[in-house]
């Protein structure tokens, strides 16, 4: 008995290394049994790795790899690459199942008026820590995960005044302070508050304003 994945292999195979050089793809993904036509009507199964700018990564089912441009596969097929997104790793037990995946890490917002003392506690009996912002594309979905709430950071200077680190000790390069800030309040503003919109503040330990904060799964 010949199995259908077997044939289908059989009858792809023979001209996908011809087709690779000429760029004359099409692929289905694999894991959705989706296929995909090429515009010169050419076909080779597989599934996308990652789209960079113009570039389209498959990985075939002969295991070889290759990058090929996005405008060489038909118009539908161009269509659907434009929304298409990684798949996320496996959720690990201790991220809650609404937690966004996001470069390597998992985020979420706990609603929970603290300290930024008590935050990191429990982000850190969550598994987690809070989270560190180093990126301006980390930065933009934390931003939408908030909304209008004022949430708890994993930065301090609460060493040293005005040397900025996040949690794991790393430096803070990388910042997006708000007009004014910081402006180390009363000489006891040590940590870091994102406001809604995105910026950042630095408010003292026990200050009310946060109404809870982010924890972050690497
Ligand atoms: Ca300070
Ligand atoms: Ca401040």
């Amino acid at each position: 008995m010949i199995r259908f994945d077997s044939v289908s292999q059989r009858l792809i195979s023979p001209f996908i290394f011809p087709a690779i050089a000429l760029s004359f793809l099409l692929c289905s993904q694999s894991g959705l049994g989706r296929t995909w036509t090429n515009q010169n009507g050419l076909t080779a199964e597989g599934t996308v790795v990652k789209i960079e700018g113009k570039k389209v990564t498959l990985l075939l089912n002969n295991d070889k790899e290759v990058k090929i441009p996005i405008n060489s596969l038909s118009l539908d097929d161009q269509q659907y690459l434009s929304t298409w997104k990684p798949k996320p790793p496996k959720r690990p037990i201790e991220v809650p199942a609404d937690a966004i995946y996001h470069n390597g890490s998992w985020y979420t917002v706990v609603i929970e008026k603290t300290t930024w003392k008590k935050a990191a506690e429990r982000a850190g009996k969550m598994g987690g820590h809070l989270a560190w912002i180093k990126d301006e594309a980390t930065h933009a979905v934390l931003t939408e995960m908030a909304g209008p709430l004022h949430l708890w950071l994993g930065g301090s200077d609460e060493e040293v005044e005005d040397l900025w680190k996040w949690t794991d000790g790393e430096p803070i390069t990388w910042f997006q302070w708000d007009r004014g800030e910081p402006n180390n309040g009363g000489r006891r503003e040590h940590y870091i508050q994102m406001r809604a919109g995105g910026k950042w503040n630095d408010l003292s330990m026990n200050s009310p304003t946060p109404v809870g904060f982010f924890v972050q799964w690497d």
